[in-house]
């Protein structure tokens, strides 16, 4: 089975790539579709989004795509940047200027009072269906940038259970507990009852 999967971040594309790979499908990438530009992401929520490039992706292609949203809920901010994550800190800014906007934007601002989600929404999309499977995790926003792995928010988002912020974990460390990680394996047991010969859950993913 082909799978596209439909987004223009490679960091994200990667983090998809390492969790797929277990399963029977070529996965393809949107390096092999250049004809498919920019997506207009217009809508007000992740799962609308997420179906917004999973449609788009599939109505060019015809083939099977997946797609995923994401977004950064600060507590403190009533939920700020959510579905805006990307453009936080303005049209085309990088990931560092997100995390500078972030940590300034915080400053002065109490551990307690630093809560965060991360969510992903994960949407597929084929001829027969829409499906879609959500992922979240809880910490906090650390008042500095910590590690080097991952990308994005990765080095100001604490996880308390394992005591570090995502980019002191190794991608397949953060594949294990992250949102997207935890929307994924959504996505795979729900696919698992479509296509049982594909997406069988493995034994010690159970
Ligand atoms: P596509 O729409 O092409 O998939 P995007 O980068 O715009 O790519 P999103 O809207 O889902 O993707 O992501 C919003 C931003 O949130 C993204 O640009 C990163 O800055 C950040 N982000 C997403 N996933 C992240 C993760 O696992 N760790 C840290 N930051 C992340």
């Amino acid at each position: 089975m082909k799978l596209v999967l439909a987004t223009h971040n490679k960091d994200k594309c990667k983090e998809m790539q390492q969790l797929l790979l277990a399963y029977p499908l070529q996965v393809l990438s949107l390096d092999s579709f250049l004809q498919i530009g920019e997506i207009i992401e217009d809508g007000s929520t992740l799962e609308e989004n997420a179906l917004i490039k999973a449609r788009e992706v599939h109505r060019q292609t015809g083939l099977p795509s997946w797609a995923d949203d994401t977004g950064l809920e600060v507590e403190y901010l009533n939920g700020a940047p959510g579905v805006y994550s990307a453009r936080f800190a303005g049209e085309k800014c990088s990931y560092k200027d997100n995390v500078k906007k972030l940590l300034q934007t915080l400053e002065g601002v109490p551990h307690i009072r630093r809560n965060a989600v991360f969510r992903t929404v994960i949407a597929f999309v084929d001829e027969n269906r829409e499906l879609t499977t959500e992922g979240f995790v809880e910490g906090s926003i650390s008042t500095l940038a910590k590690g080097v792995g991952g990308f994005g928010y990765d080095p100001v988002f604490y996880v308390p259970e394992l005591e570090k912020t995502y980019s002191e974990m190794t991608m397949t460390e953060k594949n294990q507990i992250s949102h997207r990680g935890r929307a994924i394996r959504n996505m795979i047991q729900l696919l698992g009852s479509h296509f049982p010969e594909t997406f069988q859950v493995l034994e010690d993913e159970a």
